[in-house]
């Protein structure tokens, strides 16, 4: 399979003649050869974008939503294939890679209706004979730089309200998931998109990255990744005054108190903590837990971590999929020898996992860090794989304490039967998604979806949040009364009892 870029309609070869390898993180296996990009594909698929946003533009709402109810449906039809696709692309196992189409597939279909809605106000004018209402207005051509975790749901958070609100779209996937790039172009194309509209550019963000992001012919970035690129990328843009949103890092906990029902909790944290080998940006990858139960919820988390089966996504038996690369292995479990000599006890897992067919993939073994101080590095800093840190506390004023105390904010969780202390908690946590009774992933495509502080640069995706970084509001103002009239002018005029 050879993968290529999708430029003004056309499906075509990078103009560098390079490729790159697409192989499965499970087992080494190459799935595809992807065309390797270089800024002259850039430039192509930019200057196709701002051709097509001349008509798309114009092309009423209600109508480009019923291409994204298309693109829904087929991607509802091609769900099970684009799955598969997905485990063997990047290693998230089969339940997983069905509920990332799924939350694709929810996204397309929610922003689908905002063809018929895209509410602005029509508010009373201080004047008489005057009409006063604000609608939202295309940003223009969007650069959509979307990480390979959720290698379609991501994309669909970013291209699918773009599009509806009249924007076109040069997407530049992550590098370690082009096929499922290409898969979402695909779809849309046979859902009708014109030609232009949408503009797949294959590549390395290191390479690529600059270049598009300070191209004079974007006028929006939407980037999820690191919070260091999205720094970079808010640097760059910012010196040009480019609209940037940014969906960064994440630090999440769930915060266990001595009245929590510890089953639910257990099952809370594993499966936040270690599901998609923990590379969400939404991962538990802290635990604080209440002293009074600390001793209980690691001897039962240690013994479910343990039983924990690894291996290929596509097999029935594996619970947990490997790390999408060697370096992300490698990044990962360079926190072990971290947590070590800071003084925390590995507890379970720690090691690079290699017995049989292991060996030929990514794999590390679910984690669990204790004797962990709320500081230390192994607390503070995002890892991104299987790793979790039990912190405890003494009460939830300390709990909340070592909540916020990272410089992240995306997501939280607490599990207690107290009314209050989960009302206190809800008002106090410093993250843009805090659950109660559950764990710190799942978050559902009709809310906003994004993080305080270092987690972002105060956008939201999803949700009705998400129109708001795709368009700019424009208020317009209609006088029908045939005379000048003078707004914040104190005369007897502005009050209407003039003759
Ligand atoms: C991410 O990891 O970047 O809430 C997104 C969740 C998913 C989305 C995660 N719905 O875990």
């Amino acid at each position: 399979m050879h993968l290529q870029n999708y430029i003004d309609g056309r499906w075509v070869d990078s103009t560098s003649g390079e490729t790159f390898e697409d192989t499965d993180p499970a087992n080494g296996e190459m799935l595809a050869t992807a065309t390797k990009s270089v800024a002259a594909d850039v430039d192509r698929a930019v200057d196709a974008a701002r051709r097509a946003f001349d008509s798309w533009r114009l092309v009423p709402a209600p109508k480009r939503g019923e291409i994204l109810y298309r693109a829904g449906e087929i991607l509802l039809r091609r769900k099970d294939e684009l799955a598969r696709e997905m485990t063997r692309e990047m290693g998230k196992v089969l339940a997983e890679a069905r509920g990332d189409v799924q939350e694709g597939i929810d996204m397309t279909y929610y922003i689908a209706g905002e063809g018929r809605r895209q509410f602005g106000d029509v508010v009373p004018a201080e004047l008489p004979n005057k009409w006063a209402m604000s609608v939202r207005h295309p940003q223009g051509v969007v650069a959509a730089i979307t990480p390979w975790n959720f290698p379609l749901a991501i994309p669909t958070w970013k291209i699918m309200p773009a599009l509806v609100l009249g924007n076109t779209v040069v997407f530049k996937p992550a590098s370690y998931t082009p096929l499922l790039a290409v898969r979402l172009v695909e779809v849309l194309e046979e859902a009708g998109l014109p030609k232009g509209v949408l503009n797949l550019v294959l590549g390395s963000g290191s390479e690529l990255g600059d270049h598009l992001v300070t191209h004079p012919g974007i006028d929006l970035i939407s980037f999820t990744g690191s919070s260091e690129t999205g720094a970079h990328i808010s640097e760059l843009a910012g010196r040009l005054l480019k609209r940037v949103s940014c969906e960064l890092g994440g630090k999440n906990a769930i915060v266990v108190m001595d009245d929590a029902d510890l089953d639910l909790a257990i099952d809370g944290i594993v499966w936040s903590a270690f599901g998609t080998s923990g590379q969400r940006c939404t991962a538990a990858s802290r635990v604080i837990s209440h002293r009074g139960v600390a001793n209980d919820l690691i001897d039962r988390l240690v013994g479910r971590a343990k039983k924990l089966r690894l291996g290929h996504g596509l097999e029935d038996s594996t619970d947990i999929g490997p790390l999408v690369s060697k370096s992300q292995l490698e990044r990962v479990h360079s926190y072990i020898p971290v947590a070590e000599k800071e003084g925390a006890t590995i507890a379970a897992g720690g090691r690079v996992a290699r017995d049989g067919a292991l060996a030929k993939g990514f794999f590390h073994e679910p984690t669990v860090l204790v004797d962990v101080k709320p500081n230390m590095r192994v607390a503070q800093e995002e890892i991104f794989g299987p790793v979790t840190a039990v912190i405890e506390a003494s009460n939830l004023d300390e709990a909340i304490k070592v909540l916020n105390s990272t410089k992240y904010g995306l997501s939280c969780s607490i599990y207690t039967r107290n009314v209050n202390d989960a009302f206190r908690f809800l008002r106090d946590a410093e993250t843009g998604i805090v659950y109660v009774n559950a764990g710190t992933t799942g978050a559902e495509v009709q809310l906003p979806f994004g993080g305080m502080k270092s987690t972002g640069n105060g956008h939201r995706e999803a949700g009705r949040a998400a129109l708001d970084v795709y368009s700019e509001w424009k208020s317009i103002y209609i006088d029908y009364s045939g005379k000048l009239q003078r707004a914040q002018i104190d005369t007897a005029e502005k009050t209407g009892m003039a003759p």
